[in-house]
């Protein structure tokens, strides 16, 4: 079976344990399977920083499905050390907010090289791949530059707006300052990355995993071709709601979907992605048992447990998930 996830971070990876154990693969590396997974990942988080490229969601799923993820934060490397942050800071290197481990350097270090000697995001990524290992493979969504922004209300500048960078939002203010807007920058020109939409053609199903909506599902959704490669899929796609009972489990989902004026509810993110029979994308929507009585007009809500408390429970999920689509993962 050829399985397709849409993912952002650190919801997106511990989502994709699950799909590699429901799927009978191994939790983490690489290991023989009839089955053929592919995670299109949201590339809206990166950043240039201290004049290396960082790419969050992509290192964060790297590094989850090969083993090397610091369990408790859910990014950035196990065991970590933060003595170049110290230096930088000694200087008084801005961002000096920004969680820079030693280790985590190293990856930046050779993507940042990579890219400037004129290789694509994609390339970087399978290069990198190439040590963990993840067991899947992680195609960006698009190998052109492509940054969320968010517009605030500039500190300095009492009734003046101002643009961050999502990672300025998410890592300095936690996302505590009201976002007035969330823009993609360079989402217009961007193009899928290579094999993107190939998978999308060529998939048995698909998946929305728990990710934002906003701004990892939604800026992916938002590539050129994306969403009409998904809408001519002969694949169900079935997303899974990263609110449960009218609140966002982990990050920020709900700052980011009031900014887009949805209400922080599993049926409102369902009718935003909408049913695939009226202009949207979804065949299917899990929604949590508290959330049961959810409706999406054309659209197959299925109430389920939604904690990824574990890889088992999340693998259950995977499970129903399959089911609506029609496909069994044995
Ligand atoms: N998240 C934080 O909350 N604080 C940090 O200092 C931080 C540093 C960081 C460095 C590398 C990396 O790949 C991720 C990092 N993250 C940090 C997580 C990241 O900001 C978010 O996980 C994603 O951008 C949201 O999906």
């Amino acid at each position: 079976m050829k399985i397709v996830v849409l993912v952002g971070g650190v919801g997106g990876a511990r989502f994709l344990l699950g799909v590699k154990t429901a799927l009978g693969l191994p939790v983490i590396g690489a290991g023989e399977s009839p089955h053929e997974v592919t995670a299109l990942v949201n590339t809206g988080d990166d950043v240039w920083m201290h004049g290396l490229r960082i790419c969050p969601d992509l290192d964060t799923c790297m590094y989850t499905l090969g083993g090397g993820i610091d369990p408790e934060r859910g990014w950035g490397h196990a065991g970590e050390t933060w003595v170049v942050k110290e230096e930088l800071a000694a200087y008084g290197a801005e961002p000096t907010w920004f969680g820079l481990g030693d280790k985590d350097i190293a990856t930046h270090l050779i993507r940042s090289r990579m890219l400037r000697a004129g290789y694509p995001l994609s390339a970087v990524t399978e290069a990198l791949c190439d040590r963990w290992q993840p067991g899947v493979r992680l195609l960006p969504m698009s190998d052109d530059r492509v940054e969320t922004h968010v517009v605030i209300d500039d500190p300095d500048q009492p009734d003046q707006h101002k643009a961050i960078h999502f990672q300025e939002w998410w890592v300095r203010y936690r996302a505590a300052v009201p976002a007035h807007s969330i823009v993609s920058v360079g989402n217009d020109e961007a193009k899928p990355g290579p094999g993107v939409l190939d998978a999308l053609a060529s998939a048995d199903v698909v998946l929305f995993a728990p990710s934002n909506p906003v701004v990892s599902v939604g800026t992916t959704l938002g590539v050129p071709g994306v969403r009409d490669a998904l809408r001519k899929s002969r694949a169900k796609v079935v997303g899974i709601s990263p609110i449960i009972g009218g609140k966002a489990l982990r990050g920020m989902a709900d700052a980011c979907l009031t900014a887009i004026g949805v209400e922080t509810s599993a049926e409102a993110v369902g009718r935003h992605y909408g049913a695939r029979s009226d202009g949207g994308v979804l065949d299917g929507w899990l929604v949590a048992p508290e959330d049961h009585e959810v409706t999406v007009p054309g659209v197959d809500v299925r109430a389920v447990p939604l904690l990824m408390s574990d890889v088992d429970a999340t693998a259950e999920m995977v499970r129903a998930a399959l089911d609506v689509a029609g496909v069994s993962s044995v």
